[in-house]
């Protein structure tokens, strides 16, 4: 049951009975991630005003430059969901291999891990674009008591018990769904408050919108190509409008009220596309689905995809159900 304005607070204890096998600690977790989404949107949001914009001069695990507010999402992501007793491990796009939470000792009862984009779009904070943060959970596959693995980061998409985004936006979002649908909260700077806004989110099956970046195009397989032109012919009730935010919480945000699609494919630049399985596309693509959309890699769904490394990349179709549906049709017919 949700009611308009409801706070984060009393829709999480009025629907904890959906989170099945979960004594609380589900709840517990969601909550950690509300105060950190609460400490960094405090930080993004006077980035302009205090030496915390720019590159922290150092490089992530994946080559890319670090902002200071990458660095500072990621330890207070990390450090809020440690402390409390609540997940044995997280894995984080700012680090190379997965963080053990307590898991050596054997009386560790946390059953869940979480994996995090801790800042995606954070190139865009020095021009005031918003960014956003990106988290999925699952429950461990290894023994309780036993040292987290990697087999229990490494799981397939529709193994995820929770996912969720924070933009931090004209206003700061927490949008998140634990399988039984998605809502979305907005949060009252006033009083640090998140109040239920947009409740049982919806994909419109179709949408007007097409975000991908053209100036790959040279570089895009023949499909994507061919879909592309498809978006800009005169026709029904084409052309569809191009809008590319640079940021993919951005992007899909706008997408799933008003309809849309969002691509980043491989191309002969990047062979695997750019964005990651476990903490970008997995968690977009489980929240999309549970709005009634559609998430694959242009051929096969997101969530089916077994991982097989923590920073792997696939390629991203992600949106309004008939627009994916289009798209992967023009790329099995350029096969
Ligand atoms: P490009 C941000 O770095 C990101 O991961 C997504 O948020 C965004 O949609 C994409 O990369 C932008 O990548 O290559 O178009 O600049």
């Amino acid at each position: 049951m949700s009611r308009k304005n409801q706070t984060l607070g009393e829709f999480i204890i009025e629907n904890q009975s959906e989170f099945k096998y979960s004594s609380g600690e589900l709840s517990k977790l969601i909550n950690a991630i509300r105060l950190a989404a609460k400490v960094v949107n405090h930080e993004v949001n006077k980035a302009g005003l205090v030496d915390i914009i720019g590159t922290a001069g150092d490089t992530n695990v994946q080559g890319e430059d670090q902002q200071k507010l990458d660095v500072l999402a990621n330890q207070t992501f990390i450090q809020t969901l440690s402390k409390r007793e609540i997940v044995c491990g997280i894995a984080s796009e700012e680090e190379e291999d997965f963080i053990s939470i307590n898991s050596l000792d054997e009386n560790n009862q946390n059953k869940y891990v979480v994996l995090i984009d801790p800042l995606d779009g954070s190139s865009n904070i020095d021009v005031n674009v918003s960014v956003g943060t990106i988290f999925s959970v699952y429950r461990r596959i290894t023994p309780l008591g036993t040292p987290v693995t990697k087999e229990d980061f490494l799981q397939p998409g529709r193994n995820q018990v929770a996912a969720g985004y924070i933009i931090y936006g004209t206003s700061t979002m927490l949008v998140y769904t634990t399988g039984h649908g998605v809502n979305g909260f907005t949060l009252n700077p006033a009083i640090g408050t998140f109040y239920l806004s947009h409740p049982n989110m919806q994909y419109p099956k179709d949408g007007k919108y097409y975000s991908i970046n053209e100036g790959n195009y040279i570089h895009f397989p023949k499909g994507v190509k061919s879909y592309l032109k498809y978006c800009q012919m005169e026709e029904g009730d084409r052309p569809y409008s191009s809008r590319y935010i640079g940021s993919l919480v951005s992007d899909f945000h706008r997408n799933m009220i008003k309809g849309g699609i969002y691509i980043y494919p491989k191309s002969s630049v990047a062979q695997a596309g750019k964005l990651r399985l476990l903490y970008e596309c997995n968690p977009m693509a489980f929240i999309a689905e549970q709005a009634g959309g559609r998430a694959s890699d242009g051929f096969n769904r997101i969530l089916d995809i077994e991982p097989s490394e923590l920073h792997q990349r696939v390629p991203f179709f992600c949106g309004s159900y008939n627009m994916v549906k289009d798209a992967e049709r023009f790329m099995a017919e350029a096969q």
